[in-house]
């Protein structure tokens, strides 16, 4: 017998609300899954008074925003492979960009591709898995094609016309180096403009025919480097006189083991200050110019009747440096690198406007999404269900996140590995053997003093470094070794 007020999943993809005598039939809800590139947590909901982001910020309100979401791997391919396949990199073996989880464990259904396999309408808009930014905007980039059923990759101006006119510090390069342009051209020329028009195209599609759910994933490129964003309004809301500079990095980094600096890059000696605000604001306008894209896209939503049934998920592949601990950029196990935003809006399940504090990891995404929609998940996953979280924010879950980086010297590689709980970060490179970090975040939230050598923390460390490695240890699969990338090229791995 079924109990009045249980959720039974239908074999057809629906979801029958048992209430009282007559039961009503409600869809499966859908999901929106925006993926932002290389977004760090300066935006206004997350308490940023330089940055002006208010269609995030109208999200954030009507869901649960999660101040301490971390990324298992700053960096666009490894990370993207972990979330999408709910699986820390070292299971997934994709540890560098360029690669797809295909190559290492072929028959792993992603995140995306369980939703396809529950009946749902899988698509794809810009980028999920890794791209090359920005040479591979407007193809399907190091892709899965397993995972969509339908994929949509716009090229705008700033791909196909206005590279010649972008600002950068290695003449020529655009997406690995700091390089911006402040664009004549408005939004809908722009890809990611391009991008909210074609979700919405989508939207459209699914509203008029909801035979099935949709899992719609939206992959912005912006802020990811080159920053070029319309002129106006963006860069204008962000006057570059009052761009902050950050300062004191010698006194910062005294303190700190070689690999806690090694995502620094030379090319970054050529920065000035007059440059580094410069820098800044051109960051500022592209969070802001993906900001409004989200909006439209979210409004389309709501103008469509969708919303109601729609999980939300928005989140960053990985945070940013904008010149603390004088980095820039990603791949550094620092808090700014490390932490993604997350905002997640469930109808019916969140507490709206609710904040859970306790760390979370990315690598929780594919459980969540997939208890929210009754999806069947792989009995191998990594993560948990933040539902519980979701809601009741003050829940604290697994209550740790884990990151870790890959540095690489003359004749192999180490790993860096971090892990944050409430209080403290705790970072270990080459299992201690090139150094340790500790941080204090309740004096200390800018990780500007290193305690690993300080003898009053001495237990706290001891502490930290048992639980980190246990954690790491749980990272692996169940062989108990990373899986190796099969050798050969993109195109003979996915047609065997
Ligand atoms: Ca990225
Ligand atoms: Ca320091």
């Amino acid at each position: 017998m079924l109990e009045f007020g249980r959720r039974i999943i239908a074999a057809g993809g629906l979801a029958l609300l048992v209430g009282g005598a007559a039961a009503a039939a409600v869809p499966r809800p859908n999901v929106l899954f925006i993926v932002s590139d290389d977004l760090n947590n300066m935006l206004g909901c997350y308490g940023d008074r330089l940055a002006k982001t208010p269609h995030l910020d109208r999200l954030a309100a009507r869901g649960v925003r999660f101040e301490r979401a971390y990324c298992t791997f700053p960096l666009c391919g490894p990370s993207r492979n972990s979330f999408l396949t709910g699986l820390y990199p070292n299971a997934t073996g994709i540890l560098r960009n360029a690669q797809i989880f295909r190559q290492t464990i072929p028959d792993q259904v992603s995140l995306p591709q369980a939703f396809r396999r529950a009946g749902y309408f899988a698509a794809r808009i810009g980028k999920l898995y890794h791209y090359n930014v920005p040479r591979s905007v407007g193809t399907d980039g190091h892709d899965d094609p397993a995972s969509w059923e339908l994929e949509l990759n716009p090229a705008g101006v700033d791909r196909l016309e206005e590279e010649p006119d972008i600002f950068t510090l290695s003449p020529g390069r655009f997406g690995g180096t700091l390089s911006w342009y402040a664009s004549p051209k408005a939004d809908a020329f722009h890809t990611d403009g391009m991008m909210a028009a074609d979700a919405e195209w989508v939207l459209k599609r699914c509203a008029a025919d909801r035979s099935r759910p949709f899992f719609l994933a939206v992959g912005f490129f912006r802020p990811h480097t080159p920053y070029v964003a319309p002129r106006d309004p963006y860069f204008g809301w962000h006057p570059v006189e009052t761009m902050p500079v950050v300062d004191g990095i010698a006194a910062d980094q005294a303190d700190l083991p070689a690999p806690a600096l090694g995502s620094y890059k030379r090319e970054q000696d050529k920065l000035t200050d007059p440059l580094r605000r410069e820098c800044r604001q051109a960051y500022n306008a592209s969070v802001s110019f993906m900001d409004a894209q989200v909006g439209r896209v979210v409004d389309a939503l709501d103008r469509l009747g969708l919303a109601e049934n729609t999980v939300i998920v928005f989140t960053s592949d990985h945070g940013y440096h904008m010149g603390e601990h004088g980095l820039w950029q990603k791949q550094s196990l620092f808090e700014e690198s490390a932490r993604v935003p997350l905002l997640i809006v469930a109808p019916g399940r969140t507490a709206a406007g609710g904040v859970a504090a306790a760390p979370v990891s990315q690598v929780d995404l594919f459980p969540t999404l997939a208890e929210l929609c009754g999806v069947q998940a792989p009995g191998n996953l990594q993560g948990q269900s933040l539902v519980p979280m979701l809601a009741d924010p003050t829940q604290k879950g697994r209550n740790w996140a884990l990151t870790q980086v890959v540095r690489r010297r003359k004749g192999g590689q180490f790993f860096g590995y971090s892990l944050r709980t409430p209080r403290w970060r705790y970072t270990e490179w080459d299992e201690a053997a090139a150094g340790r970090e500790l941080y204090d975040h309740q004096t200390d939230p800018r990780e500007l003093t290193n305690l690993a050598d300080d003898p009053t923390h001495a237990d706290t460390l001891a502490e930290l470094a048992g639980r980190l490695r246990a954690a790491v240890a749980d990272t692996l699969p169940a062989a108990g070794t990373i899986p190796e990338v099969k050798p050969g090229g993109w195109e003979i791995i996915l047609q065997e």
